[in-house]
């Protein structure tokens, strides 16, 4: 009994090494559709969370809230300057144009919700 148990957790833990180390990718950032992506706010995460954007172009983030928490009502673009309210269940679309390639993160007032812009 106990080999097995022994035997059945070396088959989780191989499992687990084998989604972390080739399933999982954290670095892929989502891409613009025709200009515009669609950002999901829910369960205390931004999806995608990580956006890859040109420099110098509009892009249109829609943020789609469907968290009711107050906290998540409001998305906040630090070095952009932009502050937006997120309505419940409604898509909210913004325009950004960031100028300078880098990293832009963007995130609830509390920041709990996070993500980042990749400018390139
Ligand atoms: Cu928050």
């Amino acid at each position: 009994m106990t080999t097995l148990l022994v035997n059945l957790s070396g088959l989780l833990l191989m499992a687990a090494i084998v989604w972390w180390f080739w399933l999982y990718r954290p670095g892929l950032a989502a891409q613009p559709e025709a200009g515009a992506v669609q950002i999901t706010v829910a369960n205390g995460v931004y999806s995608p969370d990580r956006i890859q954007v040109p420099a110098n172009q509009p892009t249109r983030l829609r943020f789609l809230r469907q968290d009711p928490s107050a906290c998540a009502a409001t998305v906040i673009f630090d070095e952009l300057d932009i502050s937006v309210e997120l309505p419940l269940g409604e898509a909210k679309e913004i325009v950004i144009t960031p100028a300078a390639p880098g990293q832009y993160s963007f995130s609830c007032p509390m920041q709990m919700y996070r993500g980042t812009l990749e400018v390139k």
